[in-house]
């Protein structure tokens, strides 16, 4: 049998071309800061000495950077997670920079009732907590972000979260950002251009009803 130049070329790139499908990173280690072993590889895995995945927030955010497909990354409900990992870069250091379309969601069974309950991300590490680099939709569900503090060579705008792609769609909903300290938009920080859609969320949490 004869195979085209042409057919071979093509079934050489069918094998290599990056897949685009969408893949759910369920987080499911929360005390420790670390990158993704081999983002080469398809699951999130922090630690490739340990049997199973150890699934941090920035190994999944680094997965989901990987491939082109909209990812979903789901935090446990309660959970607590502290950025810790400093430096420039990309989502492996510092602020968890975000290049491909993802969501990331405390609320993979509806919203707590409890903000509480809410997974929190908290930056620890001089840097802010999220950067949306790339012109990508990107929605941030059910989630506390709080605790940036960018400086430096890592610019001092959006604390908990920093929007610098003007292509960007960012969808907001539920979240609650605060604490940040940054010298515009200490919750955040957009560029022109890039939509920052919150259709639920206010920037100050409203006065509880106590009764
Ligand atoms: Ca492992
Ligand atoms: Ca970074």
């Amino acid at each position: 049998m004869r195979v085209s130049l042409l057919a071979l070329v093509a079934a050489v790139v069918a094998v290599f071309a990056p897949p685009i499908h969408a893949a759910t990173y369920v987080v499911n280690t929360l005390d420790v800061d670390l990158g993704d072993a081999d983002t080469a590889l398809a699951g999130c895995d922090a630690n490739p000495i340990l049997a199973g995945d150890q699934c941090t927030l920035r190994a999944a955010i680094m997965q989901a950077n990987a491939g082109a497909g909209q990812d979903t990354i789901v935090l446990p409900t309660g959970a607590s997670i502290t950025l810790t990992v400093g430096g420039l870069g990309g989502a492996e250091s510092g602020d968890l920079d975000i290049t491909q379309p993802v969501i990331i969601t405390g609320a993979a069974l509806g919203y707590p009732a409890d903000e509480d309950q809410w997974p929190a991300i908290v930056a620890a590490n001089g840097d802010r907590v999220f950067d949306v680099t790339s012109p990508v939709a990107v929605e941030l569900r059910g989630l506390r972000v709080s605790g940036g503090a960018p400086s430096g060579a890592s610019g001092t705008n959006g604390a908990d979260l920093r929007v610098t792609s003007t292509g960007a769609h960012v969808l907001v909903d539920h979240v609650r950002l605060s604490g940040g300290q940054a010298g515009n938009g200490g919750g955040r920080g957009t560029v022109r251009g890039a939509d920052l859609l919150e259709p639920v969320t206010p920037r100050v949490p409203p006065p509880r009803d106590l009764d």
